[in-house]
């Protein structure tokens, strides 16, 4: 411009206010126990191998997904019903970055790393880590990979019939042009949480052993994917149907043919959601819609939990996400932001903020390892039982706990940045809507709760001596450790209030054990992530904030479920003052 240009005094001296756009780097390389975590677990060889994919997919997410995921926001699906000639289409018309983000999806294996088993019972936790890190990048694109991993594992866990070979191939595959996303239809008008009765799509039997499907699914996420897993109820020959869970059974559909015709479906919107707008889910109408049965007849809801499971699972690795990430960009905010003549880095109180969010965070990412640790292991057949009825507990336990702990860290993360963190520019709103509904889809927390009290029920008591049993194992690691003492008698203690709630409730009556079974799954919850933090704090070569996040998580009250016993809470008067409570005048 030339020449120096006289500023007025006022503008020069506000621009000393500009607050700085705070930017984290490679997630993995900045991810301390996510490192260290792999470095305890994984054989060397192995770590070898992964941690230079993932430090080479830390840089593309970087440079290249990240960006890709903010276009995904700034422009969410639409729908177009009727072309220009009037004829309806029901075309859900998506951007090209989220077509772009299904092809690096399929690129960097994404789905395909769990069912290759290249590192063998490894090879879920490389595929946990790999979707942890991608999930905020992903512009939404963690919702459609989360059902194409579940509707894998329901195909994989039939034995992969010939007649869904096709379909498993094009799940799994690596090759972008192949490569096909699942949607999972179980919600219709009638209810989501109750499929049992909620569900009134009907299956007609064809000629050639095929079924139409006639019914509407209320919710339909990711409604613009290559398949779908669903539910209806099989018509008799007398063209009767079969109530209650008993009749429902499991089905496969395209929803396109070859020529990209929908499969005798109608669209009949798109929802207007609070979150997720990257990612389209619909309302739709089955007219007919070509199928295939896939379960045992009336064997539906039990099938379909396979895929539950993991869709569970990717839930947990959501809110995990959302929590780290969150707080990276809080931390690295708090070295630029300066506030009371000093950066906020160094006001204690604001540190204390943060660190209180890092210690939920850590006690979230161990019980999300465990899981996927455990899952791997059962899909290389290296599972014992008690393996396996412990990660049919945790999958419930962690994922209503974690979606509840990722509401609360965003938010309080958002407030970290004061005034900025509640613009939409910044992108802090968007992981603040998109983790609100961590607790809601995928099974809200008192329907997980009774799905915890179903995995008891189902091992008959079993899994509490597996849970018992496993917490002491872990705890004795750290035996030698004078500072991690305080912490392991914490959850000592804790798990004998549990024990002696466990052995109350099994005195027939004793406790209704469908009213504390929210903070009876809350105290599992706690106490399993407080004994994974003693356990990774244990370790050799263990640092001092591994230490301290162990003290730190151990410190709350780890067993609110004989708290609240103690209090009273669940007897038959509480509960009658819970109704006149909430209806009052
Ligand atoms: O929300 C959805 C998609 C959102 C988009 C994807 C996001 C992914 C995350 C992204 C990353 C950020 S899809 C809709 C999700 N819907 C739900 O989660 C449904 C919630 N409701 C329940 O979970 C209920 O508890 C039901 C539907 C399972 C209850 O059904 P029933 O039929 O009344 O229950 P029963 O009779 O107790 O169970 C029937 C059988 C039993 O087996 P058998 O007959 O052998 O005794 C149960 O043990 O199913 C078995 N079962 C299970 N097995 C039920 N649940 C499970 C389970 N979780 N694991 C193993
Ligand atoms: P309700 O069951 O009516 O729940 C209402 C309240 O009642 C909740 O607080 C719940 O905890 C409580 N409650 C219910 N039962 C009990 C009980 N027995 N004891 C105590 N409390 C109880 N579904 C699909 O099938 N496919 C999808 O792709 C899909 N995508 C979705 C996307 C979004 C953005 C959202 C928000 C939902 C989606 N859903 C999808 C639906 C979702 O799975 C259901 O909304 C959810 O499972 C809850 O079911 P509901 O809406 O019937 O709630």
């Amino acid at each position: 411009v030339g020449g120096d240009v006289e500023m007025p005094v006022a503008r020069r001296e506000a621009e000393t206010l500009f607050q700085e756009r705070p930017e984290p780097g490679n997630q993995y390389l900045e991810d301390a126990l996510l490192r260290s975590y792999l470095e305890a677990h994984l054989p060397p060889k192995v770590l070898e191998e992964v941690s230079q994919e993932l430090e080479g997919f830390g840089n593309r997410l970087l440079t290249k997904i990240r960006p890709l995921g903010w276009e995904c926001e700034l422009n969410p699906p639409v729908f177009r019903q009727y072309d220009a000639w009037g004829q309806r289409v029901d075309h859900i018309v998506t951007c090209s970055a989220w077509k772009r983000m299904k092809e690096i999806a399929a690129e960097e294996g994404l789905i395909a790393e769990a069912y290759e088993r290249r590192y063998s019972n490894w090879s879920r936790v490389y595929q946990a880590v790999k979707l942890y890190l991608f999930s905020t990048a992903s512009g939404g694109f963690n919702c459609p990979l989360a059902m194409t991993d579940g509707a894998a594992k329901v195909i994989e866990s039939l034995g992969t019939p010939a007649s869904l070979k096709n379909a498993f191939d094009h799940l799994t595959s690596r090759d972008p042009r192949k490569f096909w996303t699942s949607g999972q239809w179980m919600t219709e008008r009638r209810g989501g949480s109750d499929v049992a009765n909620g569900t009134e799509t009907v299956a007609r039997k064809q000629p050639d052993g095929t079924y139409r499907l006639y019914g509407f699914k209320w919710f339909t996420s990711a409604a613009d994917s290559d398949m779908a897993l669903t539910l209806a109820r099989i018509v008799d020959a007398e063209g009767h149907v079969k109530q209650g869970s008993g009749g429902l059974s499991l089905f496969f559909l395209r929803v396109r043919d070859e020529e990209e015709k929908l499969n005798s479906i109608q669209v009949q919107r798109l929802k207007e959601k609070l979150g997720t707008r990257q990612m389209a889910t619909a309302e739709l109408w089955l007219n007919g819609a070509k199928a295939e049965l896939i379960s045992a007849e009336g064997r539906g809801v039990a099938s379909i939990s396979n895929m539950l499971n993991i869709t569970r699972i990717h839930n947990v690795i959501g809110a995990v996400a959302s929590m780290r990430r969150m707080i990276s960009l809080s931390r690295e905010y708090a070295l630029k932001r300066v506030v009371f003549g000093k950066l906020l880095k160094d006001h204690p109180l604001h540190m204390q903020t943060i660190a209180r969010m890092e210690v939920q965070t850590r006690g979230a990412f161990l019980l999300l390892m465990e899981m996927v640790r455990l899952l791997g292991l059962a899909e290389t057949n290296m599972a014992s039982e008690q393996d396996q009825l412990l990660l049919r507990l945790l999958v419930p336990v962690a994922k209503l706990y974690t979606g509840k702990q990722a509401t609360a860290v965003a938010t309080e993360a958002m407030e970290s940045f004061g005034g900025q963190g509640y613009m939409e520019d910044t992108g802090l709103p968007v992981i603040v809507r998109d983790a609100l509904v961590l607790s809601i889809w995928e099974g809200t927390t008192n329907v997980l709760s009774l799905d915890v009290l179903r995995s008891l029920t189902k091992s008959q008591g079993q899994v509490m001596a597996v849970f018992f049993s496993t917490v002491q194992n872990k705890l004795e690691l750290a035996s030698s450790s004078a500072e991690l003492q305080p912490a392991v008698q914490w959850v000592r203690d804790a798990a004998g209030r549990l024990t002696r709630f466990c052995q109350g409730a099994a005195a027939e009556g004793a406790v209704p054990m469908e009213l504390a079974a929210r903070d009876f799954s809350y105290s599992l919850a706690r106490i399993y992530a407080g004994a994974l933090l003693i356990e990774h704090a244990a370790r050799p070569g263990s640092s001092c904030t591994d230490v301290c996040a162990a003290q730190r998580w151990c410190r709350q009250e780890l067993c609110p479920v004989a708290a609240e016993l103690g209090n009273g809470s669940y007897s038959a008067e509480e509960s009658s003052m819970d109704s006149a409570l909430v209806y009052a005048g």
